[in-house]
């Protein structure tokens, strides 16, 4: 059952069929299964076959877009599933986009929902965003972490300008920077100076808590 509800959540985004998705995702939903299964089992995975489908040369562009609109519909209804409770406990807080250059949001999305249901407080500024707008509403929202996703090899370099900026403002100390998105990595991160990396939406938050305990000791 669990198997089948997901290839047919699965199925649906990668034939961009958002009302297949919103029946199967809201079922399964109904059934008690687990959000994050959900998410990564069906919606991801759906997408993740259109991006090797693209490496092919087998789809192009306005069959991805569909495909992650209806991911996105699928990913409203588990989204409240994956959010924090109400609760005035706060692990940090996080200012999060993608940087500029790069219209790529649902990865990012995925990260800030999931450090929201971590219990962080995050402001997601969206996609496209230049190194300022990520600096200025850090320090307006005094924030812990700034969270860079790039999708993309021409826009990684965004991601060192921020850190750059931070350097030239003398603000390097006051942050944590966590980068991620598909062409990033660790040694990325090293060369760049960032705190932080993390390959998915787990992994984020799990860095995320361990960059508070870092600034914590500091
Ligand atoms: Co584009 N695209 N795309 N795309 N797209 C990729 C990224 C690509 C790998 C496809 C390919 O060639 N195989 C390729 C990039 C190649 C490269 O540079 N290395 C690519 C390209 C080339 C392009 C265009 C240039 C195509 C064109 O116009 N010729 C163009 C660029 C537009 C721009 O940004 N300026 C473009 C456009 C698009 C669409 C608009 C059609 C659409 C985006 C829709 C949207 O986001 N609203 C799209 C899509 C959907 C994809 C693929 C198929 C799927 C991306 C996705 O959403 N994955 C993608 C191929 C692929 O990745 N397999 C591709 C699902 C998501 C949950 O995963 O985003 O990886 P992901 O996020 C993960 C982790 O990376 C990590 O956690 C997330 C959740 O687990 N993570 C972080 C992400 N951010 C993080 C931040 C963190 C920590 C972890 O800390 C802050």
């Amino acid at each position: 059952m669990t198997e089948n509800i997901l290839t047919l959540i699965k199925d649906g985004v990668v034939n961009g069929d958002p009302e297949q998705v919103r029946k199967y995702v809201t079922e399964a939903v109904e059934s008690g299964m687990e959000p994050q299964d959900i998410l990564e089992g069906g919606l991801t995975a759906g997408l993740e076959v259109m991006g090797e489908r693209w490496n092919r040369l087998e789809v192009f562009l306005p069959e991805v877009m569909k495909s992650a609109k209806a991911m996105k519909v699928g990913f409203e209804i588990v989204k409240p599933q994956l959010g924090s409770k109400d609760s005035d406990f706060r692990m940090g807080t996080v200012v999060i986009g993608t940087v500029k250059g790069d219209v790529h949001d649902i990865g990012k999305t995925v990260v800030a929902t999931m450090l929201i249901g971590a219990g962080f407080e995050v402001f997601d500024l969206g996609v496209d965003q230049a190194p300022s707008m990520f600096v200025d509403t850090a320090i307006e929202k005094d924030a812990d972490i700034i969270g860079l996703s790039s999708l993309l090899t021409t826009s990684m370099a965004i991601q060192r300008d921020v850190i750059d900026l931070l350097d030239t403002l003398e603000l390097r100390d006051r942050f944590q920077v966590m980068v991620g998105g598909a062409p990033t990595n660790q040694e990325w991160a090293d060369t760049i100076g960032a705190q932080g990396w993390a390959a998915d939406a787990h992994a984020a938050v799990a860095k995320a808590k361990e960059l508070m305990e870092t600034k914590k000791a500091s």
